[in-house]
């Protein structure tokens, strides 16, 4: 009996793979079970499991500021938005495990730190004004990727993907709002939205993946249609998007080369990916502190864990009543 995933030494693989290619052309989902190649299965393990752990991670810069919220209904909608990323890193490694791999081998990854999860939680959250641009920015870039990744050949990671971006969504506009409300607020706040936004543009700019020439995975990624644009297609979405909106709130952005073309494309001026580079590696403003937090409340979850798995065992114990 072959292997659901295919190896190129595998007698009948050429013929599988033209196959599975002809599924993925004709815009058929890709479910679990199906056969796929191994390197189409690693890809995806990859992809989806740092974003998931880009999720939880990324509960972390605006958990920081539950507690520092300045009204109950900034508050409410803080820890709404924040038990959302938790409930996204939940779809997304159903998602993984799916493709074989276990929950525990990827929380591992990421607690070792050999696991990679997205550059942009490695920045501080240094005032309130902060969380609203990281719903504008942040969760603006994420759903310009995410948009992209719903319409992905993997069955269960697409349909993730819809049920995310609709929450995404709402994070999206709660985040402009409170940011166009402190452009127009006392000078203080606008100050603070300003110093934000300088802070946070090219670090969602960077979120979005090296530019397509310097871009490893996107040649297989795109081939077997789970990328369906490039990385400096969706920044560019991006930019369209948020620059003529941050500049019409009366923002100015950090970078003197920003334009428009008689395209109408916006464009900007070199990013700093030796910044990136350094951030993915490890060495980033806030890395240390992400990652020791993940891994104090693994440890502090241990109880529960136990608690579970001797649930599970008594009930396994229990004769069922006939
Ligand atoms: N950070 O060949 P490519 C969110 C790595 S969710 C760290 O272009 P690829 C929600 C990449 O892994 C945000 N590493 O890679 C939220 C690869 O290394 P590898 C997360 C990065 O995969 C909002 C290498 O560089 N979203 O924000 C980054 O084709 C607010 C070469 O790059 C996702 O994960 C990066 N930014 O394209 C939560 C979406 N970029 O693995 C809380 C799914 C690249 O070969 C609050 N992922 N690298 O060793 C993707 O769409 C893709 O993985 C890209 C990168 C587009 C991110």
């Amino acid at each position: 009996m072959p292997s659901k995933f295919g190896t190129p030494t595998d007698p009948d693989y050429l013929e599988r793979l033209a196959e599975f290619e002809a599924r993925v052309t004709r815009g058929e989902k890709i479910e679990p079970g199906d056969w796929m190649p191994e390197e189409y299965r690693r890809q995806l393990v990859r992809m989806i499991s740092q974003h998931a752990h880009s999720e939880v991670v990324g509960m972390l810069p605006e958990g920081a500021w539950i507690g520092r919220a300045p009204s109950l209904k900034r508050k409410m909608i803080l820890i709404a938005k924040v038990q959302d990323e938790a409930g996204h890193g939940q779809y997304l490694y159903h998602a993984a495990e799916t493709l074989g791999v276990s929950r525990e081998e990827m929380l591992q990854a990421l607690l070792s730190g050999k696991a990679k999860y997205s550059s942009i939680f490695n920045y501080p959250t240094l005032t309130w004004a902060d969380i609203g641009t990281i719903g504008w920015l942040v969760d603006g870039a994420a759903i310009k990727n995410q948009t992209m990744l719903a319409g992905c050949s993997y069955g269960p990671y697409s349909r993730a993907m819809v049920r995310i971006c609709a929450e995404e969504t709402f994070h999206h506009k709660q985040g402009k709002e409170m940011v166009m409300l402190y452009a127009k607020g006392s000078a203080l706040q606008r100050q603070m939205a300003q110093d934000a936004i300088n802070r946070w543009w090219w670090p969602a700019l960077m979120m979005l993946g090296p530019h397509d020439s310097d871009s490893p995975n996107s040649g297989m990624l795109t081939k077997w249609g789970v990328k369906t644009k490039s990385n400096d297609t969706v920044r560019q979405e991006f930019i369209n998007e948020h620059a003529p909106e941050i500049l019409a709130s009366g923002l100015t952005l950090p970078d003197p080369d920003l334009h428009q073309d008689a395209d109408g494309n916006w464009r900007h001026g070199p990013i700093n990916w030796d910044e990136f580079r350094a951030v993915v590696k490890g060495n980033g403003p806030m890395n240390k502190e992400r990652l020791e937090a993940r891994q104090k409340a693994y440890a502090e979850g241990a109880w529960v864990r136990e608690a579970l798995e001797a649930y599970a065992a008594r009930k396994k114990q229990i004769p069922v009543a006939v």
